[in-house]
């Protein structure tokens, strides 16, 4: 037997399975996950510029704790074996060695390797927080040795050492961007490991199908052919376990990168005040004069962990006026840029030709019809063509000025915007890269049952089987390329 390690799985077959294995390429997948060792210490600010109670310098690297030493005396003057020593914070002065002059009073934190966040020693030095000390704080660390590290460098390095894997480290971008408590609960999900857990159990258990059908290739008589069920049921259930990650990804799409929501209709009809109502604060004017709200004003809301940009646009109407007219095109641009429309109109003065024309110009967007100032009518309206509009997604009675019915439009976005699947806090979801290579899997996965059906030879099956690995190694960064790697770590803040 032999132990054959495709990335961060270690596989047992027999020591034929493994010559075939390595042949079909997938003992040839680079493993990135094999500790590596990395000669330059880093180091970088990792709290937000500006000032603040306390500012982070975080270094990484082989001469990390060295460069610490010589920058650091702690107070009452204690053994280097005192202090250096692993998860132990130490208070003390961190000065320049070459002056003697004090930059600041500190408190430093080593992480050994490798019990550290990048798996090499790690130093934290928590100083005051001006943007100032921090920089010189830094200055001095890179002055003894460190150099500045690039975005996201610190997480790479624990993705390169095998601490974490790609999802994880994508995850990490995901929680420090989060603006929502759903986004953040759903990010310290993938952070824990658990996506990457069952694209794990699916590639090992497709691992294990091609090692068996590559045998019986290459020893018909001796092994033969792997029984069409077996092929059937791990198939069958590797994409059971795709299709619903890749349709999870599908509904929660909105609640990763976010929903623009564009409120629109003619002069008057109350779409400041409802943007208003979602800020629960009087953000836009709000006058009875026809025409008040000139430019677009976006403003962010958390609509019950739903993070959504909302757009108050200038009415549209026939006008001369040079300034309404710039207005007015920018209204069809927040509609062109908008995922959901809200359209308003007024049911004290009915439904009017220009409410005709704003159906038009929202053209095929999905909306949601909102007939407003219910408090002064509260009868329903008929609302002419719009009733089976295609686009539609609902309609209800409210009124932007006392709140009334408002949240029921949280509730009408959301059951939009997740597809009507109920979420549940801390859903693992897969964002756009990791859901293209899913898709790919399961597409590579269709054909071999296809080849099963259609009664082909089993050789003709290894290609796409191997293919569908190859994508599902790629999700968890296992065979993946470099350029992938920077893409990645190129959207993450310098310091993390
Ligand atoms: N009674 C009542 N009045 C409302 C309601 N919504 C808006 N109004 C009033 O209608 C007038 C216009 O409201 P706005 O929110 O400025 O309307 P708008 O659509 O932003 O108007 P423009 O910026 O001119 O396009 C104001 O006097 C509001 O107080 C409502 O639900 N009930
Ligand atoms: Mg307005």
């Amino acid at each position: 037997m032999s132990d054959v390690s495709t990335g961060l799985n270690s596989v047992q077959v027999s020591n034929n399975q493994a010559r075939k294995l390595e042949k079909c390429g997938l003992y040839t997948i680079k493993c990135q996950n094999i500790a590596m060792q990395f000669e330059e210490t880093i180091a970088a600010i990792s709290t937000p510029p500006g000032f603040g109670a306390i500012a982070v310098v975080r270094m990484s690297g082989p001469a990390a704790c060295q460069i610490l030493s010589k920058l650091f005396s702690p107070s009452g003057k204690k053994r280097e074996s005192d202090w250096l020593r692993t998860h132990l914070a130490t208070l003390g002065s961190f000065s320049n060695p070459e002056t003697g002059q004090e930059v600041d009073q500190v408190l430093v934190t080593p992480f050994l390797a490798p019990h550290s966040y990048t798996s090499e020693d790690v130093v934290e030095i928590s100083c005051h927080g001006s943007p100032l000390i921090a920089s010189e704080v830094l200055a001095l660390c890179l002055k003894h040795g460190a150099r500045l590290a690039k975005p996201g460098e610190f997480t790479q390095r624990a993705f390169l050492s095998g601490k974490l894997d790609l999802t994880q480290a994508e995850a990490v971008l995901d929680l420090i961007q989060s603006k929502t408590k759903r986004q953040s609960r759903a990010a310290l999900s993938v952070l824990s490991g658990d996506l990457g857990r069952r694209i794990r159990d699916v590639r090992k258990n497709l691992v294990d199908l091609l090692a068996n059908v590559t045998a019986g290739i290459d020893f018909p008589e001796e092994v033969g052919d792997t029984p069409e069920p077996d092929i059937h049921f791990a198939v069958a259930g590797a994409i059971e376990v795709l299709t619903d990650l890749s349709d999870a990804a599908r509904a929660n799409k909105f609640l990763r990168d976010g929903l623009r929501l564009a409120i629109v209709g003619r002069p008057n009809v109350g779409k400041s005040s409802l943007l208003n109502q979602f800020l629960k604060i009087e953000r836009a004017i709000v006058t009875d004069v026809p025409g008040t709200t000139r430019d677009s004003l976006e403003e962010f809301v958390d609509l019950d962990g739903l993070p959504v940009v909302v757009i108050d646009t200038a009415g549209l109407r026939q006008s001369d006026d040079a300034v309404e007219l710039i207005g007015m095109e920018r209204t069809k641009r927040a509609i062109e840029d908008s995922e959901l429309v809200l359209f308003l109109i007024d049911l004290t003065a009915g439904w009017q030709k220009e409410d005709e024309r704003v159906l038009e110009t929202i053209g095929s967007r999905p909306f949601l019809l909102l007939k407003n100032k219910c408090d002064l009518h509260g009868k329903d309206l008929p609302s002419n063509g719009v009733a089976d509009r295609p686009g539609k997604i609902g309609e209800l009675l409210i009124s932007a000025k006392t709140g009334e019915k408002v949240k029921h439009i949280h509730e009408m976005i959301s059951d939009w915007a997740f597809q009507g699947r109920t979420r549940h806090e801390g859903d693992t979801s897969l964002n756009d890269r990791q859901a293209a290579l899913c898709e790919a899997a399961i597409a590579s996965l269709n054909l071999v049952t296809k080849t099963v059906q259609e009664g082909l030879p089993q050789d003709c099956l290894a290609t796409d089987l191997k293919g569908a690995i190859d994508h599902l190694s790629e999700i968890c960064g296992e065979m993946v390329s470099e350029e992938i790697i920077a893409s990645v770590f190129a959207n993450f803040c310098i310091g993390k």
